[in-house]
């Protein structure tokens, strides 16, 4: 990295689509670095290649599974010394898999999500919470959801999962207090994501129905967000964020359902 660019820097987990993609794009044109973490090696490159391009920054990529601790570990802790000065970890990677009745649903998309939504974010955080601390600062986010407030049918595990990012974000907060490190819990509504299209198994014409007919936030209109609690003085923080299109008011009750 060029020592003498004081760029801030932002890992973001599940960036090689959707709403971590969206914070990618958001943070690069505010000229943050970028680490990007997902599996898709193939997608990561792509996105930074374009971003290094458009705006002059410097970019690292790490292919990785969040449910393995050995790798992140490994493959963090390899990063040059000046890329561990982390200014803002957001805990994005995540997914929902199946939306069946409890007495229905696959056992290993429980392991899944569980793995994936709360394990995954505690073994990024495990590991990038201490370099924060050293410095003494940083933000994390987590991406929550709706769904972690309100449990919707055939949604248990999933809404649990995000009912437990809450929890966790709750419980970093408390124990980070004098750390000079923040906590920020971002809970999005329906975002047009590949969201859907991994809920159903890659079922396009079932994933696309979602989103008819309705206007959904965009992956960059949270990465705005997200940019806009990073922005904020050191002083301040935002612990929680709901945040909906206009067109849905809660998990039951959209354009197209009211
Ligand atoms: P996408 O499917 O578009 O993106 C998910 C991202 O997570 C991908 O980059 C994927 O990358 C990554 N990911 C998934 N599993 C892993 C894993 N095991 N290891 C590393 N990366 C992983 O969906 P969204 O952008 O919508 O989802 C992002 C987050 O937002 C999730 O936590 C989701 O629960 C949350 N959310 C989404 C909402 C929506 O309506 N879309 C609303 C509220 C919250 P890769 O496959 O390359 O590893
Ligand atoms: C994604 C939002 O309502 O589809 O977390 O579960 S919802």
């Amino acid at each position: 990295m060029n020592k003498n660019k004081m760029s801030k820097i932002v890992l973001i987990t599940g960036s090689s689509s959707g709403i971590g993609e969206g914070c990618a794009r958001i943070f690069a044109s505010a000229g943050y670095n970028l680490i990007l973490l997902a599996r898709r090696e193939e997608k990561l490159n792509n996105l930074s290649n374009e971003l290094i391009e458009k705006y002059k920054i410097e970019i690292q990529i790490i292919q990785a599974d969040v449910r393995n601790y050995e790798v992140l570990h490994s493959k963090i802790n390899n990063l040059d010394n000046n890329w561990k000065k982390i200014d803002v970890l957001i805990n994005n990677a995540g997914l929902a898999r199946g939306l069946e009745k409890f007495q229905n649903a696959l056992l290993s998309d429980w392991e899944e999500m569980i793995d994936t939504n709360i394990k995954g974010l505690l073994y990024v955080s495990k590991i990038i919470v201490p370099l924060m601390i050293e410095r003494g600062k940083g933000l994390i986010i987590n991406i929550g959801s709706i769904a972690g407030e309100v449990t919707y049918p055939s949604g248990s595990v999933y809404c649990g999962s995000k009912s437990a990012v809450k929890s966790i974000s709750e419980g970093m907060s408390l124990d980070l207090i004098n750390t000079g490190v923040k906590v920020c819990n971002i809970e999005p509504g329906m975002v047009e994501t590949e969201f859907s299209i991994v809920r159903f198994h890659g079922d396009l014409e079932r994933s696309e129905v979602v989103y008819k007919d309705m206007e959904p936030l965009l992956g960059t209109d949270i990465g705005e967000i997200a940019l806009h609690v990073a922005s904020l003085p050191q002083r301040v923080n935002i612990q929680n964020i709901i945040i909906t299109p206009t067109s849905q008011a809660n998990v039951y009750v959209n354009k197209k359902t009211a």
